[in-house]
């Protein structure tokens, strides 16, 4: 039930590169609010589960990148209707996805509660205008997240490139490339907007913790 009078929750937007640690860290600043007494939930995008657009974003990322130039544009693989959707249509299903969780996005805030946020609206205009697609350019990107609600800080994990390379080999999923995350990290750094604060997102989990917390 809404708490009359509750002070508002706070939006906090976690967005970065693949593997610049947001998921690490999300985590921890939530688990971190709530020791201190601050109601706060771990919200992600996309949101694969609680959603009717989720279960489509889940069979296209689920699509390797190998997988995806070798069957070119539009293939169903294996009768995953999700896996061969046009670049269009998928971006329309991620930003209606955030558009699926906006009004409890929205009660959650008003009733008090802080969202510490895994990606969001920036990511979904980060990766596809990546992609160079003609007529998907930044304005197009944008439009379907007109209006949604807006974060009150972006955390932008500041990596450098080969940084997030050294932690690991990608997993297998749709983007999991290092020439295409390059050309994610060049529409993020156009994108960016007051919201941004930089955090530094090198050096040890504690170390980044501590500079995401403050
Ligand atoms: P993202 O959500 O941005 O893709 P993750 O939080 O999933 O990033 O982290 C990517 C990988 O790097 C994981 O294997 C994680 O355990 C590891 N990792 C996260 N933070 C650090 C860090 N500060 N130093 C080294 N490895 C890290
Ligand atoms: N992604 C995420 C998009 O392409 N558009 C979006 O709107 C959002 C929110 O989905 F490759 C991409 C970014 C990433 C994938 O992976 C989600 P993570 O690493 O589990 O967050
Ligand atoms: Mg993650």
């Amino acid at each position: 039930a809404a708490t009359a009078g509750a002070p508002r929750g706070a939006f906090i937007l976690f967005e970065g590169v693949d593997r610049s640690g947001k998921s690490t860290q999300a985590a921890k600043l939530v688990e971190a609010l709530n020791a201190q007494g601050t109601r706060a939930e771990l919200w992600r995008f996309p949101d694969r589960k609680g959603t009717v657009t989720g279960k489509a974003i889940d069979e296209y990322l689920s699509a390797t990148a190998a997988a995806v130039s070798s069957s070119g544009t539009g293939g169903t693989e294996g009768g995953k209707s999700g896996a061969g959707l046009s670049d269009q249509a998928i971006h329309m299903m991620f930003s209606a996805n955030r558009w699926e969780k906006s009004r409890a996005l929205l009660e959650a805030l008003q009733q008090g509660v802080t969202l510490v946020v895994d990606r969001y609206a920036y990511s979904g205009v980060a990766y596809t205008a990546a992609k160079r697609v003609p007529g998907c350019g930044v304005a197009w990107c944008k439009a379907p997240d007109t209006g949604l609600p807006a974060p009150d800080v972006t955390l932008w994990m500041a990596l450098p490139p080969g940084a997030a390379a050294a932690r690991g080999g990608f997993g297998g999923e749709r983007y999991e490339e290092a020439g295409f995350q390059e050309q994610v990290r060049g529409v993020f750094a156009e994108v960016r907007d007051s919201s941004f604060v930089d955090v530094d997102a090198s050096g040890s989990v504690e170390e980044v913790h501590q500079r995401a917390s403050c």
